[in-house]
């Protein structure tokens, strides 16, 4: 799916802005808000989350629907001209989009994009868009919501509680954050368009192939009338119905030009007709902290798209990682998109300040953990040379959380028929949605199909090992795929990311959750762990490991949450990936402190950060300096 720019054929409208805002009380349907402007609406800013922007707890944890309006118009000159999209980039976690009281489509996810055409909508003067968003989680959902909090601590009588207001329960430990968290804008194209650009890079020494496919549409009929617009879940191009409207022909084809530039705007390349290959000579090739950036401009009939672009090779070959034919060491860190009073909305100023202090770090890469990224954010870490590790929605899929005890003590199976998660098709939705939207980034090196999830239990591979397979299916790289593997998952006998990943991503607490505050013990247990993985043969990197500490605990004797607790406990950890050659990267647990579902296990959010939520670092994030400095990107331990 192409990012909205502006080109000479194609016009972006942001909406940013404040919009009309309200709760639903549970009226809003049956009295059809959407129909008209809002009653006494509040102000909202989109893109943003809504929770942290009003006060009072039944606002930050309102269960439910919530409305956002405004007016849009667009001049007769364009309606008549050209096609209309309304691209929503992310709806957390369901939307319905109205346009002048009518329903135009509905999106379940809240971090995947979705667009719809509503040119043949579209009147003089004002319109009035309505978006109603859903913030409900619950076992058919990604991210995954339980009937009770996973953090009553393992506590059966903290499970067993049932509140009398209706509440999220999240199955996963960051803030429910929702609304309109990332841009909505109209767009332009021709009735004649490019529809997609799926490119596959591949590196031959100095030189570099393009393999490409460009998808053509139109919207008129034969008749010239515009078609039907295309409504969610998104057109997916393998469909029949997609397959009709397309319009290609022959003469489409030889209408359709790629041309390569390079960074000094140099016509490198060039190649005709939607489906070919290019050779580029003295390829300059993109690297982790040293990106290199094409521009791949496609033009079909008058519609110009124009996508930035690196060469560069992604590889597992025994238990090392390598890109461009090098082994790779990941250095960084799982992250979260979250700010205050942003939320989960889009913050550009911190996303450019977040890559500086990597590079001030020494790291080279992170996790979009646990949700796809603003593509912002991809676009970004493309152009900053940062190594992505690019993940699904599908957190919580793990009814033992909390001590198993997860529905206010009766214990269910994660993957029990009738009772278990109901999450297997919209996971696929996912994947392939995600891919559809990230698949041409060069700083995405794998795929994360699942973090966490319950991989040991039974029906944890049938559940997974058709997504694996659709994952690789559907990437025209075929890029490593794993699953971040919990504590609890066990060894490699039990946990079947032994057999599925191409690379054992593990989260471990060895002197936190398991074995904190005895640094010895959880030593000797972390290396008997690393010696039983050692014998798959398989690359394995830590996606996360770490230790909440409050920013300005101190003591002499380093105790649990002070700062100088997480330095030894980094220490320690460190010291033991250092033994094995086959740890090809550590990532920690987490960027920065983050905000969680209130628990007795949180205080104020989960601490675990390098930085504090304002990016103030804490004792850990200089050593990590110091060391990430000392490590290269490449050929760590293999010499
Ligand atoms: C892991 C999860 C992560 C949590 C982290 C923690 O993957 O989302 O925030 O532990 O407990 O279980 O801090």
């Amino acid at each position: 799916m192409l990012y909205p720019v502006n080109t000479s054929s194609r016009m972006v409208v942001d909406l940013s802005g404040i919009w009309n805002f309200a709760l639903d009380n549970g009226k809003g349907f049956t009295e059809k808000w959407y129909e008209r402007p809002l009653e006494n609406p509040m102000t909202m800013p989109v893109p943003s989350s809504y929770n942290d922007l009003k006060e009072g707890v039944s606002f930050r944890d309102h269960y439910g629907w919530v409305f956002y309006q405004r007016n849009i118009s667009v001049p007769k000159l364009i309606r008549d001209t050209q096609r209309i999209m309304l691209r929503c980039d992310a709806v957390t976690h369901h939307g319905i989009v109205y346009l002048n009281g009518k329903e135009l489509c509905r999106h379940e996810g809240g971090f995947l994009p979705f667009e719809v055409e509503i040119g043949q909508e579209l009147h003089d003067g004002d319109n009035l868009l309505t978006i109603a968003v859903s913030n409900i989680i619950d076992y058919s959902t990604l991210p995954v919501g339980g009937e009770s909090s996973m953090m009553g601590g393992g506590s059966p009588v903290g499970n067993a509680f049932k509140s009398e207001r209706k509440i999220n329960n999240p199955n996963f430990d960051f803030f429910n954050y929702c609304g309109l968290t990332r841009p909505v804008r109209i767009y332009t194209t021709p009735k004649a368009y490019i529809d997609d650009i799926t490119l596959k890079p591949l590196i031959k020494g100095k030189d570099a192939g393009l393999l490409y496919e460009i998808a053509v549409r139109c919207t008129e009929s034969e008749e010239g009338n515009v078609k039907a617009p295309v409504t969610s879940p998104m057109p997916d191009s393998d469909s029949e119905e997609t397959k009709k409207s397309e319009c290609e022909t022959s003469s489409s084809k030889e209408e359709c030009t790629v041309r390569i530039y390079d960074e000094k705007r140099k016509l490198v390349a060039e190649s005709f007709g939607t489906k070919g290959s290019i050779d580029i000579k003295d390829v300059h090739l993109w690297q982790p902290l040293n990106a290199y950036l094409y521009d791949i401009e496609v033009t079909f009939k008058e519609d110009v798209y124009s996508l930035p672009y690196g060469f560069r090779s992604v590889e597992v070959k025994g238990d090392k990682f390598l890109i461009n034919g090098r082994p790779f060491y990941f250095k960084g860190y799982g992250k979260h998109e979250d700010t205050f009073p942003a939320g989960r909305g889009i913050n550009i100023p911190m996303y450019v300040k977040d890559v500086s202090l990597m590079k001030w770090q020494g790291a080279n890469s992170f996790r979009c953990s646990h949700y796809p990224y603003s593509e912002e954010m991809m676009r970004l870490a493309d152009r900053e040379g940062l190594v992505v590790i690019d993940e699904t929605t599908a957190v919580g899929i793990n009814f033992d959380f909390g001590g198993g005890a997860n529905f206010h003590g009766k214990k269910v199976k994660t993957f029990d028929k009738e009772h278990g998660v109901k999450t297997f098709e919209h996971h696929k939705d996912v994947i392939r949605d995600l891919i559809k939207r990230d698949k041409n980034y060069c700083s995405v090196v794998m795929w994360n199909i699942a973090n966490e999830p319950d991989s040991y239990s039974e029906g944890a591979y049938e559940y997974f090992e058709p997504l694996f397979k659709l994952a690789k299916e559907l990437d025209p790289e075929k890029r490593p795929c794993t699953l971040t593997s919990v504590q609890f998952a066990g060894g490699p006998d039990k946990d079947i990311s032994g057999k599925l990943s191409d690379v054992i991503c593990l989260n471990r607490y060895y002197g936190w959750y398991f074995g904190g505050p005895d640094l010895e013990g959880s030593e000797k247990a972390l290396r008997n762990e690393l010696s039983e993985w050692a014998k798959t043969g398989k690359p394995l990197m830590f996606t996360e490991y770490g230790a909440d500490t409050v920013m300005g605990f101190h003591d002499t004797t380093p105790v649990m949450f002070t700062e100088e607790y997480q330095l030894e406990y980094y220490k320690m950890n460190n010291a033991v990936f250092d033994e094995f050659d086959f740890v090809v990267g550590e990532q920690v647990w987490n960027f920065a402190d983050f905000a969680t579902s209130q628990s007795i296990m949180r205080v104020q959010g989960n601490k675990k950060g390098l930085f504090t939520r304002d990016r103030k670092p804490k004792l850990a994030a200089h050593y990590f300096k110091e060391r990430w400095t000392k490590i290269p990107d490449f050929d760590y331990k293999t010499k």
